[in-house]
């Protein structure tokens, strides 16, 4: 089979998969009519994908035919910022990135000097990291930490279960109780939420716990709303009620689970009114919850993002994770819970990024603070940096910092982008990139059990040009000499899987290709822990974990309250009172889709939602403009005066364009680049403001 897109007249469908940063990882069929693609729809026979597509990628062809589009390298010409720039040839484009590269790697700084920025704007193995890893591998380039979204969660779920493993999403329509925990999946995850409706209409009970009645949080049957960051301690109260009621699986806890005595300790100190005035709930409703969790079977549980973005997220997680041990739930292919299920997956990372061609000992730089690593914490200096995937301008924690950092004019910026978005006005070169019906790639998901291929379905617009074959181009020009440069995307793909790995049996590209996806070889009633075989290093549920105990942490799950509370800070919270998240925008992904105007028209304007009591205590009346704000800066937004958001709590959903809001800024102007603690990830939700008419 060739890579290349096929030609010719005459509609046909191309197999592919969505690129975006979303647990449903859906399957693609693309309509293609004289070499234009004239259809995107989901694909009918995927089971995940079931034919429905969500809709920012239902309109794929407004992002891939935008006349926004990036299509030729380009040179800036105005000063960092302003966006002006002219055209020139790839081949110039190349050779100052190379020349500079060199210049900087030579220097007494060396190549850790040079930064690569890059996170999931494409998901694909091939396009998120492979070719690019090694190139900056062998240049010694510094390590980027990958913070910004999931790491205090991995660590939290990777210390109790072992790793990212847990439910089939498929098996969430045959549970008898669902709780939605910190996800509004009808935006952000809206495959699951489909098999949960299922469930429903098959009698299952549903609740959601965010603080926030998002449109998700309205159709269960049960929505908590505890203040932001402190969902670890509402885990230890299910958790004491759960032991104190007698409705623990001593059977199972006894066989597949250790440091059960130690976790009751804990949870002891928990009790439902402690609970309660902590996470600003009613006891009552503690109680209720785990005696639902602990009687209705199966019980399964969907934690997301939401509750991971503050200082406790790691132990929030460590926590929740410890729940359907307790209660055996894991026994049934329904019960049991799901984090990512991107641990199942035969991939092969080693082998896509060569870790071993890592030239010296380069350091480390955390994305989520990189606002402080472009403006004096780096030494070295950052000299150089390469942005390609992320939009950090506008999606990085602490904006006036980060703004502050890519406006030196000492720094040498490269973005590889498909829009010029508020990053690349920042670019001295700034390079057109591929969409998904241009490129190439293989997925795998972290919601679904299914592998996928992405076949090229138009060829690239203008001179567009997909991550692989850049940093194959510029890995030429730095003279770097190793076979794996000159590896094709086919040969990328075939090193992507690990043939020796249980889940990979049969998998076959050229069948992946042909058939667009292939379901991993798991049981169709996947239990991957019905009788333990967790894969912790003592192989069972670890309570207790020795591993964090020897990195000095707490051995079991504890409350780690938010850094930015009453509790926690009261002098900032006096002059900050209100506590701010800024969750997705259903029309929205990240930054993505922000700058098309269909999209944009759904979402209308940035609003922030407060509740009606904290409103009027502001003078604050629906529709006005007002100014969200704290130390680190502040943007402004239209008012929605709802009780959707609840008491002490502003909710800003996001990620606008900062150049497409009304001041230029976002919510990021607020957020601050403190880490959580465990994962060292990025704490969006833990940040108090103020809100006041503008
Ligand atoms: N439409 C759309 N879909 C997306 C994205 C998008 O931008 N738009 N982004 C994608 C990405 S990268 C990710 S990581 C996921 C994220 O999606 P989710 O996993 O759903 O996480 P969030 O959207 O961050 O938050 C979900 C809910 O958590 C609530 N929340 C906030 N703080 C807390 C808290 O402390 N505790 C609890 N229990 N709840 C809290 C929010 O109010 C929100 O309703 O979605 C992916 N899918
Ligand atoms: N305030 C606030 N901030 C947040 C969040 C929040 O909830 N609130 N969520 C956080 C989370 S969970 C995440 S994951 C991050 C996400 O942050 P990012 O990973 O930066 O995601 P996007 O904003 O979607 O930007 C991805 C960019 O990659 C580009 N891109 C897409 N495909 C390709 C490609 O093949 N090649 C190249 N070179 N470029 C491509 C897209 O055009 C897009 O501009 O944002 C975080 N920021
Ligand atoms: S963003 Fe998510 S729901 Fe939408 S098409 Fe892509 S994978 Fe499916
Ligand atoms: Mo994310």
């Amino acid at each position: 089979m060739s890579l290349a897109a096929p030609t010719g007249p005459g509609p046909h469908v191309v197999r592919g998969a969505c690129p975006h940063d979303c647990p449903d990882t859906c399957a693609l069929l693309t309509t293609v009519e004289n070499g234009r693609a004239v259809a995107v729809r989901g694909a009918p026979d995927h089971p995940a994908t079931a034919g429905v597509l969500c809709t920012k990628v239902a309109r794929y062809l407004d992002r891939t035919y935008s006349d926004q589009r990036v299509l030729h390298p380009l040179r800036r010409v105005g000063r960092k910022g302003e966006g002006r720039f002219e055209r020139i040839t790839w081949d110039e484009a190349l050779a100052t990135i190379a020349q500079r590269f060199g210049a900087i790697a030579a220097s007494p700084d060396g190549p850790q000097a040079i930064l690569p920025y890059s996170y999931a704007g494409t998901m694909g193995l091939l396009q998120y990291g492979s070719m690019d890893r090694r190139f900056f591998h062998r240049l010694g380039a510094s390590l980027l930490d990958r913070t910004i979204c999931a790491s205090a969660g991995k660590a939290g779920w990777t210390a109790t279960i072992g790793a990212a493993i847990g439910m089939d999403v498929e098996q969430f329509a045959q549970s008898k109780l669902i709780v939605v925990w910190g996800s509004n999946a009808i935006a952000s995850n809206l495959h699951f939420w489909t098999r949960a409706q299922e469930a429903k209409r098959r009698g299952a009970k549903l609740v959601a716990i965010d603080p926030y009645r998002s449109a998700t949080a309205e159709k269960c049957h049960v929505h908590i709303a505890p203040m932001p960051g402190t969902d670890g301690a509402l885990a230890l109260g299910l958790v004491h009620v759960l032991i104190a009621e007698g409705l623990v699986d001593r059977d199972y806890v006894d066989r597949y689970t250790v440091g059960y005595a130690d976790l009751a300790q804990r949870a002891a100190e928990w009790p439902p009114e402690r609970v309660a005035a902590t996470c600003g709930i009613a006891a009552a409703d503690v109680v209720a919850l785990a005696r639902d969790y602990g009687t209705i079977k199966p019980a399964a549980i969907r934690v997301n993002y939401g509750m991971q973005r503050v200082a406790g997220g790691g132990n929030a997680v460590r926590a929740v994770a410890c729940l359907p041990a307790l209660t055996g739930a894991w026994r049934d292919p329904a019960g049991g819970a799901l984090l990512s299920s991107s641990g199942a997956y035969p991939v092969d990372r080693h082998a896509l990024e060569r870790p071993d061609l890592i030239r010296g000992r380069p350091r480390t730089i955390n994305m989520s603070a990189i606002g402080d690593a472009l403006t004096g914490a780096a030494d070295p200096p950052v000299r150089a940096i390469y942005v390609y995937n992320s939009n950090p301008v506008a999606v990085a924690p602490d904006a006036s910092r980060v703004r502050a950092g890519f406006a030196r004019e000492d720094l040498f910026c490269v973005v590889h982008e498909i829009f010029q978005t508020d990053t690349a006005d920042f670019a001295d070169i700034l390079l057109p990139a591929t969409t998904q019906l241009e490129q190439f790639d293989v997925h795998a998901s972290y919601g679904h059990l299914y592998a996928l291929a992405n076949n090229p379905a138009i060829a690239p617009l203008g001179e567009a040009l997909p991550n692989t074959e850049v940093f194959r181009r510029l890995a030429a020009r730095m003279g770097f000499a190793e076979d794996c440069f000159r590896d094709s995307d086919e040969d990328l793909a075939r090193q992507a899987w690990r043939p020796d790995h249980p889940a990979a049996c049969g998998l076959d590209l050229d069948l992946l290709r042909r058939a667009g996806w292939q379901r991993l070889a798991v049981p169709a009633a996947y239990a991957p822990f019905a009788q333990g075989g967790f894969p912790t290093p003592s192989g069972k549920c670890e309570f207790a974990s020795a591993t964090l105990a020897a990195q000095g942490h707490d051995p079991l799950p504890a409350y780690v309250p938010p850094r930015e509370s009453p509790a926690t800070n009261p002098e900032l919270a006096r002059r900050y009172p209100l506590a701010f998240i800024s969750p997705p925008a259903r029309n929205f992904l990240n930054s993505s889709f922000a700058n098309l105007p269909a999209f944009v028209a759904e979402e209308r304007t940035p609003r922030v939602e407060l509740h009606p009591a904290d409103a009027a205590a502001r003078g604050i009346a629906e529709g006005m403009l007002v100014r969200i704000g704290n130390d680190r800066g502040s943007f402004t937004a239209t008012a929605h005066v709802t009780d959707r958001a609840r008491p002490g709590v502003a909710v800003a959903p996001s990620v606008w364009w900062p150049k497409l809001a009304p001041d230029g800024r976002n919510a990021n102007a607020v957020t601050s680049q403190a880490l959580t603690d465990l994962g060292a990830a990025a704490t969006f939700y833990d940040c108090l403001v103020e809100v006041a008419r503008a």
